[in-house]
């Protein structure tokens, strides 16, 4: 069990499609451990592959006890709607309210490669549709409006310079300093 450096906003892997897991190896079985184990020590709800720098279609979740791994997950229906506050492990101290679906079905493989379907409600169905779009290089403040988005933006840009190398080291028990007050408005490049 160890902890994975987490990639930040800017690692062009955020932005990458992810690529089919064809079979569960031991190796696999591996990441999905320090996944799990990088996600509680970042206390997060979800972590997917890309933000540990990997490419496979594979995510982790575990909201309130509901604990899955997701393998090659596929969303095959969305019920209502829903806005809430969401952040990032990758864009730290950066939020922004999204609309997601209130109810999602989704069809994946589980950490033995078994197949199997979940329907969720609520921060388990947002969860796993934060998660689902991480594996297809898609990111929250990409639903936010062109202002709310420049101001998240310039928010990250202020604070990049804390993650050398675009790398979050991730510090069990390490708590987010608190969002900063202001909100200045300068050009922020895309990302
Ligand atoms: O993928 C990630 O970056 C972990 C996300 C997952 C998530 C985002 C928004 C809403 C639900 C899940 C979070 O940063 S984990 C942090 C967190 C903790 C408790 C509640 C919501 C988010
Ligand atoms: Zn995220």
């Amino acid at each position: 069990m160890k902890t994975l450096d987490i990639r930040v906003l800017g690692d062009p892997i955020l932005r990458t499609e992810t690529t089919p897991v064809a079979e569960v190896t031991g190796e696999l079985r591996q990441l999905i451990d320090d996944m799990f184990t990088t996600m509680y020590a970042a206390e997060g709800i979800g972590l997917a592959a890309p933000q540990v720098g990997r490419t496979e279609r594979l995510a982790v979740v575990d909201v309130e006890g509901a604990k899955y791994t997701l393998i090659n997950p596929v969303i095959v229906e969305r019920e209502g709607s829903a806005r809430a506050e969401e952040g990032c492990l990758s864009i730290p101290e950066v939020f922004g309210e999204v609309e997601r679906a209130h109810r999602v079905t989704i069809r994946a493989l589980d950490g033995d490669g078994k197949p199997f379907e979940l329907t969720a409600a609520d921060l388990l169905a947002r969860c796993i549709q934060h998660e689902v779009d991480h594996l297809h290089g898609k990111l929250f403040v990409d639903y936010l409006s062109i202002l709310k988005r420049r101001s998240a933006l310039n928010q990250w840009e202020k604070q990049k310079s804390n993650y050398p190398g675009l790398i979050r080291k991730v510090v069990p028990g390490e708590h987010p300093k608190k969002r900063s007050a202001e909100h200045t408005t300068t050009a922020a490049g895309e990302v």
